[in-house]
This record gives structure tokens, C-alpha cells and sequence, in this order.
């Protein structure tokens, strides 16, 4: 704390804090002296307020970055100010979420019926890769995609509203986790699978693993101008039965193709309780695995000739007509390998090996040179032409044990998650040499750089998003949250800045965009938009023409909201009356947001301004039932309420 470094900081430090708050006396629980006197009543060292200056944002000032997080189990997507780590919103995508009424009326329920399973409704998802859009492989800034790993589908959400727009799904495949990435003008969205399973949800004796079990990747055609995937538009090719990983789409130079980890080639299946060896140990004998090349160019071609069999409503290239077109190669990688990223020039892939200690290095331009003159090492029990290892890399950096994920910035620096070592290491990428490593807390997984995923990363700030925090904040029994660690990359050495505690399922991936890249709308427009078209709904109601009115069909309910009252605020139906409320929040004000919610029939709904919801329940059981807004929108709030009166039969 003595050092002359940290004297030499510690001074402009004073000046800025002086300067700034124009306050040395800063009242706190540890007394309300000077600056050092707080330091030393909160024993904070020079570094610790060093950090604290980089990411206190004082009320009013906002982020220079967004980063999208997945929200793992809890199947919603987190929004976080990038240097403040103040979360920003929770987006409902593959759970209900009550707040924003996503998944509690007829648009949003929608949703949770496309993101059925076999004619199941899933109450949860496993969130892990976010995919902003990208034109000329930068994001844009206009959509983002999310992937459920364990019932495998994958969402798209609309960021002129934060509102997820759609859920598709294909029974085709069990499981997926290269997902979602994007292509570098958001062509398709990929999802690759993770374990192999007979394609099309048929049933096959294990034993058949290596007939029967297969892979896949999907291709879901993405419209823009739409806003939604086209399912009749997408496609897949099979795969062999190893266990698909991560994936990457190229850029610039590599652009057209897709790059797939796999492990598992062994094509192990456990059976422990069977006498045979545990999977893990199965699935580790191999010293390399295949990195699954594809060029999703030549596919498109193959799928519009017609070369490709239909399985539960999907286009698929059948393995065979893959490696007869070219469209399917392989390369050797270092055993158990985890992520593949493509740098930003899109020249070289970064493959880490979970039970290895390097990077390897792989070059677009030498495997391309060996597939263009057809030159194979071998070919596996498949058929895949299988390229040369040596041949196919510029190199390894050694970068500890366990390297997982990597991140790239402006300066020819990249940055690999250490998961054994639960370090991040940083290297150059010319000369594959680490530079700096920094320890984080603890068992890092994916790590996030600004703009890390695009043909032009920023760098600055880089977010470890370590798996266990130990020690880190106060107990809370033995499910303890995950740990975001933000670390400052702007100077030659990395600087941990903050440690930000997550206790909302395990959230993988992240990505991190411009703040002002993004445009969101401050409210509906016109009045009585429906947040899934975007366009005034054909039930939008004024205060002029709220009624009821009984149909066919049953009692329809056209109500307006404003501060502070429903109209109409007395509802009657008779007991087994289907009631259709079509509800239009009229206010032009921003944040003037009501909710509306009926108790015992799990109506709850979000009102933003200008919005329109509809929502359908039946009225079976007689009694009273008093409605409410839920959001605190004025002093008569608590008056903004009316009543269901439900006569018996
Ligand atoms: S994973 S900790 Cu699902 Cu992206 Cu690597
Ligand atoms: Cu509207 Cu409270």
C-alpha cells in the first residue's frame, strides 16, 4: 500500500475524488471523516478505490456497454450496464416472467406454446450462448438469440422492445449446446447439437450407438426484415455420433463456413452400472477429437437441388450426401477440447482443450489450401476426410491447465478462461506468448470481452463468469451464487474491478455490445401496439370505446387503462363464461407503465405505455374477484382497481 506505485496512484486519485464529489467528508457505517479515513475505517487498499473509481457510475450517468447474459436454469436473459454491473432488465424467453407479464396472457402464452416439446409445455430452459445480430460480422445492435440446451430451442428477442418474439424447436435432435451463434450477416442462427440420439425422437437400443445415434446442426434461416426465423426456410445437416461442442461461425476471410468442436469421438455410451467403464472415462481416451468444419455456402446449394431427406419437418443433408458434396471435414484437436472462437480477421480458429494445456491455433487458409487440393490424412469410420493436424495449425500458446473460452481485443490480444488454473490468461496472438494472468474467483467458465464476438473487439473491460465464489460474499447456504468478475483490460496489466454476485441459475455466456448501438423504443406507437406484431391490435381499445360486449364466443371485455382507472372498472359474466379481456394501456408517457392482474385465475399482465394485451380465461367459479394494477403508476394508484363479478348459473 506504501509503494511508490501506489502513492503515485493514490494522489490523482484524491484530486479526482476532491474534484468530482467536491467532497472529502463522505458520510459511511465506518464514520464520516476524510477520504482516508474511510479507507481505513472500511480498510480499503489504494486498488480497491482505484476499482471502485473505474465502476461507480453516479445517479443519472449510464453505461458505455451493454452485456446480454444468459440467465442458465432460470431460461431468461440478463441485461447488465458495462462498468457499473447494475442489471438492467431480466427478459423472459423460455420461463414465465411475472414482472413482465411474459407468459400470463393469449401473445405471450403463444410463445410458451411454440416452445413446447412434444406437446409438452416446459416449465424451465437452460440458457447458455446469447447471439446478437450481425451485419458485416459487427453487431448490430437490432435482435438476440438464445439457446435452451436441455430441451432444445432456440428464441429470438426483438431489442427495439427487449420482448421475446419467438420460440422454435425441432424434434429432430435431444439436446444442443453449440448454440446459438450467428452468421456474419445473420443469414442463419446455428445449433448444433451436444448427445448424439436417433434423429427425429425415434427409440434405438444403445448398443446401436454407432448405426442408429447421430448429431446435427440446424441452420435456422433468419428473416430480417421479418424479425423471425423461417423454419420452412432452415435446414440440418447430420452428424456423425461424437459429442458436438461449441461452435463459431467464420468471418471475412472464413466466412461460409462453420467450425464445430466435438469430444467423445471414441463414441462412448457409459454403462456403469453394466460392468462397462463410466462415460467420462470412456469419452477421454482419444489424444485428439475432430474439429467438424462446414461450409454452410455449398450446403445452401445442396439443399435448394433437393439433395436432402425430410425428418420430423426438417431438411436434412443425410451424412453421406454431406461428405460426397464436400460440404463436411475434419481436424484433428487436442483431447476433451471445450470452445472455438474465430479470431477477428477470421483467419485463425482459438480451440481450447479442457484436458490440455495450450490454445491450439488453427489456420483458415492452410486447411482451406489442403481442401482444395484434396489432401487427407485419413478418413474416420464415417467417411469424413479428416485434414492433416500439423498442417492445419500456426502454432499453440501453453496457456495453463484447463483453457476453456477466448476473447480477442483491439491490440492482437486474446484472452483464454483458465478452468483448472481459475485463471484468465492473456496472450499475443502474433506470437503466441502469455503476457499477463490475473486469478479469478473461482472455476471461470465463458468470459466476455466488449464487442469480443465481432470483426472489430473493443477490448476494455472483459467479465470472467466464474462457476463457484466460495468466499466471496456473505453465506447464503450451500447454493451460493455464481460469481461475474469485471476486469479493466485498458491497461498493460489486467485489473479486477468488481466482483458481482449472480443467483439466477448458471449463466454461461454473455455478450457485450456499444450501449449505443442499441436503440430501444420508449413506447408503443401507435396506441394499442401488440409487442409480437408491432402493430396496432384489431382489440385495441380508447376510453371512448371501452364495453363489453357478448359474442359467440363469449363476454369480450374491451378495457383502457390511464392514470388511475380501468374502464370499464365492473366486469359481470355469469359462472362458465369465457371471458376475453383486450386491454390498451392509452398513456404516451414514459414509464408510465400499469400492470393488471386478477386474483385465483393467473391473469398478470404488463401494461407499458401504449401497449395492448389480450388475455382469455374462463370464469368457472362464482364469486367476487377485485382487479388491480401492480405497478405503483400514481397517488391513486391504489384506487385503480374494479371488480369481476362472477353470477352462478
Ligand atoms: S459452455 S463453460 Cu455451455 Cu458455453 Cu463453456
Ligand atoms: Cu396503474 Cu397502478
Amino acid at each position: 500500500m506504501n509503494t511508490p506505485l501506489a502513492r503515485s496512484l493514490w494522489i490523482p486519485i484524491a484530486v479526482a475524488l476532491a474534484l468530482t464529489g467536491g467532497c472529502s467528508e463522505v458520510a459511511s457505517s465506518g464514520g464520516d471523516g476524510s477520504i482516508t479515513d474511510l479507507m481505513k475505517a472500511r480498510n480499503l487498499s489504494e486498488a480497491d478505490v482505484s476499482a471502485a473509481l473505474k465502476t461507480y457510475t453516479p445517479t443519472g450517468r449510464h453505461d458505455e456497454y451493454i452485456t446480454f447474459a444468459s440467465g442458465g436454469h432460470g431460461g431468461n436473459l440478463i441485461v447488465i450496464g458495462v462498468p457499473s454491473m447494475r442489471i438492467l432488465k431480466y427478459v423472459g424467453v423460455f420461463t414465465p416472467e411475472p414482472w413482465q407479464g411474459y407468459g400470463y396472457g393469449d401473445q405471450t402464452d403463444s410463445l410458451m406454446v411454440q416452445g413446447m416439446r412434444d406437446g409438452r409445455q416446459i416449465k424451465w430452459g437452460d440458457m447458455h450462448h446469447p447471439a446478437l445480430s450481425e451485419t458485416n460480422a459487427e453487431y448490430d445492435g437490432k435482435y438476440i438469440f438464445v439457446n435452451d440446451k436441455a430441451n432444445p430451442r432456440v428464441a429470438v428477442i426483438d431489442l427495439r422492445d427487449f420482448i421475446t418474439t419467438q420460440i422454435v424447436s425441432t424434434e429432430l435432435i435431444e439436446c444442443d449446446h453449440g448454440a446459438t451463434m450467428v452468421t456474419p450477416n445473420t443469414e442463419y442462427v446455428i445449433e448444433s447439437s451436444q448427445y448424439p440420439a436417433p434423429l427425429g425422437g425415434r427409440y434405438a437400443p444403445i448398443e446401436k450407438w454407432n448405426e442408429e445415434y447421430r448429431g446435427a446442426v440446424i441452420f435456422w434461416k433468419f428473416d430480417r426484415d421479418k424479425g423471425k426465423i423461417v423454419p420452412d426456410q432452415s435446414f440440418a445437416i447430420e452428424l456423425p455420433p461424437y459429442m458436438q461442442d461449441l461452435a463459431d461461425a467464420g468471418r471475412l476471410d472464413s466466412d461460409g463456413w462453420v467450425f464445430i468442436n466435438s469430444f467423445n469421438t471414441e463414441r462412448a455410451y457409459g454403462g456403469n452400472l453394466e460392468g462397462k467403464d463410466p462415460l467420462e472415462k470412456g469419452a477421454s481416451q482419444n489424444d485428439m477429437d475432430y474439429l467438424h468444419m462446414i461450409d454452410w455456402r455449398k450446403a445452401e446449394k445442396v439443399v435448394a437441388a433437393g439433395k436432402t431427406k425430410t425428418i420430423v419437418g426438417m431438411r436434412v443433408i443425410a451424412l453421406d450426401t454431406a461428405i460426397a458434396e464436400g460440404l463436411l471435414y475434419f481436424v484433428p484437436e487436442p483431447k476433451s477440447p471445450h470452445g472455438i472462437d474465430v479470431t477477428p480477421d477470421g483467419k485463425e480458429m482459438v480451440v481450447g482443450g479442457k484436458l490440455d494445456t495450450h490454445c491450439t491455433v488453427y489456420n483458415f487458409a492452410m486447411m482451406k489450401k489442403l481442401i482444395d487440393a484434396k489432401e487427407f490424412a485419413s478418413k474416420d469410420p464415417y467417411g469424413v476426410p479428416i485434414l492433416d493436424f500439423k498442417k492445419s495449425i500456426r502454432g499453440q500458446c501453453e496457456i495453463g491447465l484447463g483453457p476453456l473460452h477466448t476473447q480477442f481485443d483491439n491490440q492482437g490480444f486474446a484472452y483464454t478462461s483458465v478452468f483448472i488454473d481459475t485463471q484468465i490468461a492473456k496472450w499475443s496472438l502474433a506470437d503466441l506468448k502469455v503476457v499477463d494472468k490475473i486469478d479469478v474467483h473461482y472455476n471461470v467458465g465463458h468470459l466476455v470481452t466488449a464487442e469480443g464476438d465481432t470483426a472489430s473487439p473493443d477490448g476494455k473491460y472483459l467479465i470472467a463468469m466464474n462457476k463457484w465464489s466460495i468466499d466471496r460474499f456473505n453465506k447464503v447456504g450451500p447454493l451460493l451464487p455464481q460469481n461475474f468478475q469485471l476486469i479493466d483490460l485498458n491497461g498493460s496489466k489486467m485489473q479486477l474491478l468488481y466482483d458481482m454476485p449472480l443467483p439466477l441459475g448458471e449463466p454461461h455466456y454473455a455478450q457485450m455490445i456499444k450501449a449505443d448501438k442499441l436503440n430501444p423504443i420508449e413506447m408503443y406507437t401507435p396506441i394499442g401496439t401488440n409487442p409480437l406484431t408491432h402493430a396496432k391490435d384489431p382489440a385495441a381499445t380508447t376510453a371512448d370505446t371501452a364495453r363489453i360486449e357478448r359474442k359467440d364466443d363469449g363476454v369480450h371485455v374491451y378495457m383502457s387503462a390511464i392514470r388511475s382507472h380501468f374502464k370499464p372498472d365492473i366486469i359481470r359474466v355469469k359462472e362458465g363464461d369465457r371471458v376475453h379481456l383486450h386491454i390498451t394501456n392509452v398513456e404516451q408517457a414514459f414509464d408510465a407503465t400499469h400492470g393488471f392482474c386478477i386474483n385465483s385465475h393467473n391473469v398478470n399482465l404488463s401494461l407499458e405505455p401504449g401497449k395492448h394485451c389480450n388475455v382469455t380465461f374462463v370464469a368457472d367459479r362464482p364469486g367476487v374477484f377485485p382487479y388491480y394494477c401492480t405497478e405503483f403508476c400514481s397517488a391513486l394508484h391504489l384506487e385503480m382497481a374494479g371488480y369481476l363479478l362472477v353470477e352462478p348459473k
